[in-house]
């Protein structure tokens, strides 16, 4: 039985179209230097917010109904329906792919053998259901931070057995994604931080975040798991400070414990900016490092400091999102909706305008970064920026021949210097415009 039957299957109609049940800009099969928009743009389905929250705040109940038709909630039947209403869903937006974390897909019992029994269950439920179809996981992760076991982080925690579950549940989440085809497994350190330092000894604590990720890393790749695992960076909430604070972090912590050869970064946009950053600089720190892996689509809203999760509407900010993706080649990963509906959109239609508008926000991003790389004035002004290190003495510089004693000798010889060339600022936001507006 459907449960989406109102929804028909979404469709591309073009930027003309008054239809809200049909795309504007994402057209799956057109080619963008030289590859199709579905290929650039690996969606994923976030099982937790499109699945299994309901709207609930701390000021309120839930006010969306995610029962899909199973009636009482928290059973093997809800997760069923869950998975039967997760694939019609996809299938009517032609996402072929989804993200999970263990407890997102069946209810967690007292008994971690308990649990573990109902994963392997559901799985063989996902695994009979998309038969056939081109529906797979992007990727898996293990909910850290949700039972209060983990009110201490942890691979953080200050007690060795909750370490253990907190492997117990790595490990099994691991398993799983390889046996749904997963190209990424995701460490997002929930609780991975500090309330106070005042209780808190930093550096054991990251040594042994450290030695969980190696260790689950070798189990990984000693049951043929073959994919990317990621680190999703985020400064704080739930904790004050989190140690993945942000790219730059995070690939500092995967460099100091030799993780840096399996690990990249998942980039999430709102977390970026609650790091002070923007969403386009903690893609360009991963992809200069070579580590840009997998993107968490969605935004935050500029006027609330927290993680609000809204899909993503903001096509400057898609526009410069898939610049970085574009000049990195691509993403071994894809473009998971971490996004929720806000809670007055309580409806089944709100779950696919929700959609709609974010691959159509990143399908736009998508042809409006390749038209600003095709145009070629902001990548031609760069070059130019940079022009006078082409020189010999540039070149000497850059290979680490020079000394400072020569370089001194230099600024010596030339006396004065005069100002570089214009940074040319407002001409660039101009051209973006430009590219952006038509
Ligand atoms: C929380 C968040 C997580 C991760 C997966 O802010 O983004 O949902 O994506 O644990
Ligand atoms: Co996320």
């Amino acid at each position: 039985m459907a449960i989406f039957e109102g929804v028909p299957a979404i469709k591309y109609e073009g930027p003309e179209s008054k239809n809200a049940f049909a795309f504007k800009y994402y057209d799956a099969d057109r080619v963008v230097m030289g590859k199709k928009m579905s290929e650039h743009l690996p969606f994923a389905m976030a099982w937790w917010h499109n699945m299994c929250a309901n709207g609930a705040d701390m000021f309120g109940v839930g006010t969306a109904d995610k029962s899909f038709g199973a009636g009482e909630t928290g059973t093997m039947e809800h997760a069923k329906a869950k998975v039967d209403a997760a694939i019609e869903f996809m299938q009517k937006l032609g996402i072929r792919y989804y993200c999970f974390h263990d407890v997102d897909l069946v209810p967690e019992d007292k008994d971690i053998n308990v649990t573990d029994q109902r994963l392997d269950e559901i799985t063989d439920y996902i695994l009979e259901k998309t038969k056939g179809t081109d529906i797979k996981c992007l990727w898996g992760t293990a909910n850290m931070f949700g039972n209060p076991r983990f009110m201490n982080g942890a691979g953080s925690t200050n007690d060795v057995d909750v370490y253990c579950f907190a492997a117990a549940q790595v490990k099994k989440a691991i398993e799983l994604t390889v046996k749904l085809g997963g190209r990424g497994y995701v460490f997002w350190g929930g609780r991975e931080g500090y309330e106070t330092l005042l209780n808190t000894k930093v550096k054991f604590e990251q040594e042994n975040i450290a030695s969980l990720m190696r260790m689950a890393r070798d189990y990984g790749r000693s049951i043929g798991f073959t994919g990317t695992f990621l680190i999703e960076p985020k400064p704080k909430e739930p904790m004050k400070h989190q140690y993945d604070f942000d790219a730059a972090t995070a690939i500092g912590f995967l460099k100091e414990y030799g993780l840096d050869k399996d690990f990249k970064m998942n980039i999430e946009a709102n977390h970026a900016t609650l790091a002070g950053h923007t969403f386009q600089h903690e893609l360009r720190i991963s992809r200069i490092n070579g580590m840009l892996g997998s993107i968490d689509a969605n935004q935050g809203d500029v006027m609330l400091g927290w993680d609000t999760d809204c899909f993503p509407s903001n096509v400057y900010d898609t526009t410069l999102a898939m610049y970085e993706v574009l000049k990195n080649g691509g993403l071994e990963g894809g473009f998971n909706f971490d996004s929720k509906n806000r809670r007055p959109s309580y409806t089944y239609e709100d779950m696919f305008h929700a959609y709609i508008l974010g691959m159509d926000s990143f399908a736009y991003g998508l042809l409006k970064a390749a038209e600003m790389i095709e145009d070629g004035r902001i990548d031609a002004f760069i070059d130019e920026k940079y022009k006078t290190w082409e020189g010999e003495l540039g070149v000497k510089i850059r290979e680490g021949k020079a000394t400072l004693s020569e370089l001194a000798e230099r600024a010596s010889e030339l006396k004065s210097v005069a100002n570089p060339i214009s940074g040319r600022q407002e001409y660039l936001e101009g051209v973006f415009n430009n590219v952006l507006l038509g």
